[in-house]
């Protein structure tokens, strides 16, 4: 299953040569009939020797029409190239060649038509004309055939050539994730909206859940058909019509897609690189009014040429195209850029990067995913998914994370956990990218909400022999006069020691004085005075004025002129002693 494009100047023959390989006539409307003129895209098939089945997308010639023309190339696998005999090279001929070059279009076989109308002398010239033209593109290579439909010459050489050429060309690939830009949108009587349009990157099914992009709207594939039959399902590479439940008609129209919910990142802002027609007399600049085309539409854009002010006629270099509306588009799609003013075809190039998250004066786009991760520093990986199209597993958590970014929130997580010490840092305080990190990070364990160095687990200042020293001299605690100065930071901030005006206290010492006073002021419900705390803990001004300093900073006294009275962190007396006293 392939589609082939026709391509060519007007009245060269490409709609008479469609209808002698398909006995379908492209020319659908009345219009085109009467006028004799190709004016919208036209659709015919046929099964060529092989078996192999072919279709055809006939575009118009005329350069009216180039919107039409490029409406149809898109997603097209070779073109059927058209030139006639008796005129030779003409401008569209020059164009579409041009413009299927553009849109990445790699293979053909070319017509030579109206042979019956020359000599042969003229007929070797156009030859020679031909070879001229096509040199250094991709149709240098191609086979040409000589045709005259009247009398049927040639066609059957065509056909072969088609056979020939289609069977080295690769069919569409099926990446899961189906993309078909609407060529055609009308209501079909007795079933609603119809869509046609070549299917591509995947496959349609009849029950499918889909929507209509841009506008978003959701609707359900109700039926299939490509070629005039009824399919329940069809691959990518294929013509297709379908039939869509849930949309009107009309909300529906030429340039929009058909996709599935959730594959898509559609934006309105695309990094691209642009290939400049070297045939153009005049730079591109943001200045100018451009159209870009892009699947199967046509949109107004603003053009801003990134990393230089403008592109020389035949330069290749990187643009930011701003769309009126945001479209379901992947790195690797094509565009042609044209002047809406001057009507001219000014280049065309690939979309590199769907979601740029650097300004215009620093982004330096490419197709590279690893760019896109190291441009984004985290990102979801079902994201990096829709906006590259390439599935990469998760580094941390549902994250791709840039691995200089993550090395860094490693060594930050590291740290935070070793500052929290040996009571553990509260993982509940971690935002989502750094709890991530947390789980996968040697060295660290996670207990109870709480994330701990693995070294500290059995932490050997715990059983420090000063802090055994505090607790044997509870209220005439030793100066720590042979502790390592390091070590005695660390007991402080891990808070095994608590230091006041230059004493130290073990926290049970603390305690228990709370307990102390709080059993004196059941007797004393108006405050105990200094004196009577430091005989009921025997022990002196010296050590107990900072005591009473950390009880009152710590809530579990309060001044009241000489008295100390209970603090709302006062514990609770003991009941039998402090009845007995009381
Ligand atoms: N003698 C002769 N006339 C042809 C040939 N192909 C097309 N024509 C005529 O040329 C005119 C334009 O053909 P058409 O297929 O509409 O051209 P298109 O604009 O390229 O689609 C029609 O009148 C055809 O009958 C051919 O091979 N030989
Ligand atoms: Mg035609």
């Amino acid at each position: 299953m392939h589609v082939v494009a026709t391509a060519g100047h007007v009245d060269h023959g490409k709609s008479t040569l469609v209808l002698a390989l398909t006995g379908m006539d492209p020319d659908r409307f009345a219009e085109e009939k009467t006028r004799g003129l190709t004016i919208d895209l036209g659709f015919a098939w046929t099964t060529l020797p092989s078996g192999r089945e072919l279709a055809f997308v006939d575009v118009p010639g005329h350069v009216r029409f180039l919107k039409n023309m490029l409406a149809g190339v898109g997603a097209v696998d070779a073109c059927l190239f058209v030139v006639a005999a008796t005129e030779g090279w003409k401008p569209q001929t020059e164009e579409h060649l041009r413009i299927l070059e553009l849109l990445g279009v790699t293979s053909g076989v070319v017509a030579m038509t109206k042979v019956g109308l020359v000599d042969d002398e003229w007929l070797e010239l156009a030859h020679l004309e031909l070879a001229d033209h096509v040199a250094g593109s991709f149709l240098e290579a191609a086979p040409v055939v000589d045709v005259d439909a009247p009398s049927d010459r040639g066609v059957e050489e065509l056909r072969a050539a088609l056979d020939d050429l289609l069977a080295v060309t690769p069919t569409a690939v099926d990446r899961g994730r189906p993309r078909l830009w609407i060529d055609r949108s009308f209501a079909a009587k007795g079933s609603g909206t119809v869509v046609t349009g070549t299917l591509a990157g995947g496959p349609l099914a009849e029950g499918d859940e889909v929507v209509v992009l841009p506008g978003a709207r959701k609707a359900r594939v109700r039926a299939l058909q490509s070629h005039k039959a009824a399919l329940a399902v069809a691959g990518p590479g294929r013509r297709l019509a379908v039939n869509l439940a849930g949309v009107h008609h009309e909300q529906v129209e030429r340039g929009h897609a058909v996709v599935r919910p959730g594959q898509w990142e559609p934006t309105r802002r695309v990094d691209c690189s642009l290939t400049v027609l070297a045939s153009l007399d005049h730079e591109v600049s943001r200045r100018g009014a451009h159209q870009a085309y892009i699947g199967s539409g046509e949109h107004p854009v603003r053009v801003r040429v990134l990393g230089a002010e403008a592109l020389e006629p035949g330069a290749t270099g990187l643009v930011r195209l701003h769309l009126p509306q945001p479209l379901p588009l992947l790195p690797g799609d094509r565009f042609v850029l044209r002047e809406s003013g001057r009507g001219e075809t000014v280049g065309g190039g690939e979309v590199l990067d769907v979601g740029p998250v650097l300004p215009a004066s620093r982004a330096r786009p490419s197709r590279s995913v690893d760019r896109v991760v190291a441009e984004r520093r985290w990102v979801d990986a079902d994201l990096l998914e829709r906006l590259t199209g390439e599935r990469r597993a998760p580094t941390v958590g549902r994250f791709v994370v840039d691995p200089t970014e993550l090395e860094a929130a490693r060594e930050q997580v590291r740290a935070a956990v070793a500052a929290a010490g040996a009571l553990g840092l509260d993982v509940a305080a971690l935002d989502e990218r750094q709890r991530a990190v947390l789980h996968g990070l040697d060295g660290v364990v996670v207990d109870a909400g709480r994330a701990v160095l693995a070294g500290q687990a059995g932490d050997p200042l715990a059983d420090h022999p000063y802090v055994a020293a505090l607790e044997a001299a509870p209220f005439s605690p030793p100066a720590p006069d042979d502790v390592d100065r390091t070590e005695l930071r660390e007991l402080v901030r891990r808070g095994l020691v608590v230091e006041r005006d230059g004493v130290w206290f073990a926290p049970a010492a603390l305690e228990q004085a709370g307990r102390v006073i709080a059993d004196l002021l059941v007797a004393s419900p108006e405050g105990v005075t200094v004196a009577e705390v430091r005989d009921a803990l025997g022990t002196t001004r010296k050590f107990l004025l900072p005591l009473l300093a950390v009880l009152d900073a710590s809530g579990v006294t309060r001044r009241r002129g000489d008295l100390r009275i209970g603090g709302p962190r006062l514990p609770p007396a003991t009941p039998a002693r402090g009845r007995a006293s009381g």
